[in-house]
C-alpha cells in the first residue's frame, strides 16, 4: 500500500513529502521546509516551502477531534465542505479568498494558496494595524455570497441541491451549543467566564428570562431558516489582511442558514477590536485615530453591505414573487435584524464560551477586562432585545456609545 492511501494524521515531515509526492507542486530538486502554522481550535496547517526556488504550499488536514478539545468529535467532511465552498466563494466573489488546488477525500487535506504575506486580520487590528480596504471588499463578499446562493437569485431546485451538498450536522451542533445555548445557560458546565466577571454574567444573563427566550428564538432561526449558503464563521480570525488585499479563509462551518449570521459574527469582532483599542491604547491622538478608524469601518461594513446588497438584487433576482413591492426591504430588514441578534450573541459567547478571543484575554489589567467585558455584554444584550430596529452603522455606533459611557475607563 502506497504511503498515501490510507487516512493518518499528518506530521511536518510527512506534509513535505505528500506535498512532493502526491501534489506534485513542486520542481526535482527542490528543498523542502515544512512549520506546523496552525492556531486555530479545529485543524492542522502546514506550510511547505522550497527554499531553492521560495514556491509554497498551504496543506491544511482535519482530525477527528478539536484541537481545542477531545470532547469535539468531528466528522472529516468539513474539509470537502471548505474546498467546496473556496471553490464557489472564488467564482461569487473573486479575489476574496484563497486559490484551492486539490481536496484528497483520503487523507481528508486540502491544499490552498499561501498567505503568508498576510496576516490574520484579529493580529493586524491588535497590532494596530488599518486595513483601509476592507470594508469595501467584505461587504462585496458578503453581499455576493449571500444573496447570491439565495431563493431570490437561485433556481429552488438548483439550491434544494446546493444546500443539500454542504449539510454540516457536527459544524453547526458546535454553533448551536457554544453560541446559540452554552453563554446562556452554561448546561454543559464548560463555561469559561472570567472570575471576576461571574456574579454579572449570572445575573446579566443565565437570570435574564428576556434575555433567554430571544435567544431561543434565534437558535431556532440558525436551526430552521436555509435562507443562503453562509461562510458560518465569519470573524476577524478567518480572515486574511494585507493593505491592499483580503481573503476570507476557513469556510469549514458553512452550511444553508440566516444571512445575519455571518454579517453580525463580523460586526461583533470589529466592536472587540474597538473595545480592546479603547481599553488598551494610552489616551491621546493615536488611540483616538485607530479607535476612530474602526468606528468609521463598522459603519461601513453595516451600511455597505446593505447599498450593495441593494443594487445586487436589482440586477440579479430572478424570483417573480420577490420583485413585488415592498418585498425587497422587508428581506434586507429581515436580514439585519438576524445580523444584530447574532452580534449580541457573538459579543457574548466570545467572553462567557469556551472559545475566547484575544481581543477580550490578551488583556493584562484585571480591571481592564472586567470593564471590558461588562461593556460588551452590556452592548449585547441590547442588540439582541432591540434587534428589530437595530439596522444603520449609525445605529452600532450610538449603541457602542451608550455602552462605553455606562462603563467609562478608569471608574471603579
Ligand atoms: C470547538 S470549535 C470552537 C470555535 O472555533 C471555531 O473557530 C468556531 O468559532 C467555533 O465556535
Ligand atoms: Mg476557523
Amino acid at each position: 500500500m502506497a504511503r498515501f492511501d490510507a487516512y493518518f494524521l499528518l506530521k511536518p515531515e510527512d506534509a513535505a513529502e505528500y506535498a512532493e509526492q502526491v501534489l506534485g507542486f513542486f520542481d526535482d530538486g527542490a528543498d523542502l521546509e515544512c512549520t506546523e502554522i496552525g492556531d486555530g481550535n479545529l485543524n492542522y496547517i502546514f506550510r511547505v516551502v522550497d527554499r531553492r526556488s521560495g514556491r509554497s504550499v498551504v496543506i491544511k488536514q482535519a482530525g477527528h477531534t478539536a484541537r481545542i478539545s477531545d470532547e469535539f468529535k468531528l466528522s472529516l467532511d468539513r474539509n470537502r465542505i471548505e474546498y467546496d465552498l473556496l471553490k464557489l466563494e472564488g467564482e461569487l466573489a473573486p479575489g476574496l479568498v484563497p486559490e484551492v488546488y486539490r481536496f484528497d477525500p483520503v487523507m481528508n487535506c486540502c491544499a490552498m494558496q499561501d498567505l503568508s504575506d498576510h496576516l490574520i486580520m484579529r493580529r493586524a487590528l491588535l497590532e494596530r494595524r488599518p486595513c483601509p480596504l476592507f470594508a469595501e471588499h467584505i461587504t462585496t463578499f458578503m453581499a455576493n455570497t449571500l444573496l447570491l446562493t439565495s431563493d431570490a437569485v437561485l433556481d429552488h431546485k438548483e439550491k434544494k441541491v446546493l444546500q443539500g451538498r454542504f449539510i454540516n450536522p457536527d459544524l453547526c451542533e458546535i454553533t448551536e451549543d457554544l453560541v446559540y445555548t452554552e453563554p446562556f445557560n452554561d448546561r454543559k458546565a464548560r463555561n469559561r467566564a472570567f472570575a471576576p466577571n461571574l456574579e454579572f454574567i449570572r445575573r446579566e444573563l443565565y437570570e435574564d428570562q428576556e434575555i433567554l427566550l430571544e435567544t431561543a428564538k434565534l437558535k431556532f432561526d440558525f436551526l430552521a431558516h436555509a435562507q443562503c449558503l453562509v461562510h458560518g464563521d465569519l470573524h476577524t480570525g478567518s480572515i486574511f489582511v494585507r493593505p491592499d488585499s483580503t481573503k476570507v479563509i476557513d469556510p469549514e462551518f458553512a452550511f444553508y442558514g440566516p444571512a445575519g449570521l455571518d454579517v453580525g459574527m463580523l460586526i461583533a469582532n470589529l466592536i472587540f477590536a474597538w473595545v480592546n483599542a479603547d481599553t488598551t491604547m494610552p489616551a491621546g491622538r493615536e488611540r483616538d485615530a485607530f479607535s476612530g478608524y474602526l468606528a468609521r469601518t463598522l459603519e461601513e461594513v453595516v451600511d455597505l453591505f446593505q447599498a450593495k446588497w441593494r443594487a445586487l438584487w436589482e440586477e440579479r433576482v430572478t424570483e417573480t414573487v420577490a420583485r413585488y413591492p415592498g418585498f425587497a426591504a422587508w428581506y434586507l430588514a429581515g436580514v439585519m435584524q438576524d445580523s444584530a441578534g447574532v452580534t449580541g450573541l457573538e459579543l457574548c459567547r466570545r467572553i462567557v464560551g469556551i472559545a475566547q478571543v484575544k481581543d477580550i484575554t490578551s488583556m493584562a489589567d484585571p480591571a481592564s477586562r472586567v470593564r471590558a467585558e461588562r461593556l460588551c455584554l452590556s452592548l449585547a444584550k441590547r442588540c439582541i432585545k432591540e434587534r428589530a430596529r437595530v439596522r444603520t452603522g449609525r445605529d452600532y455606533l450610538e449603541l457602542l456609545a451608550w455602552a462605553a459611557g455606562q462603563y467609562p475607563r478608569g471608574a471603579p
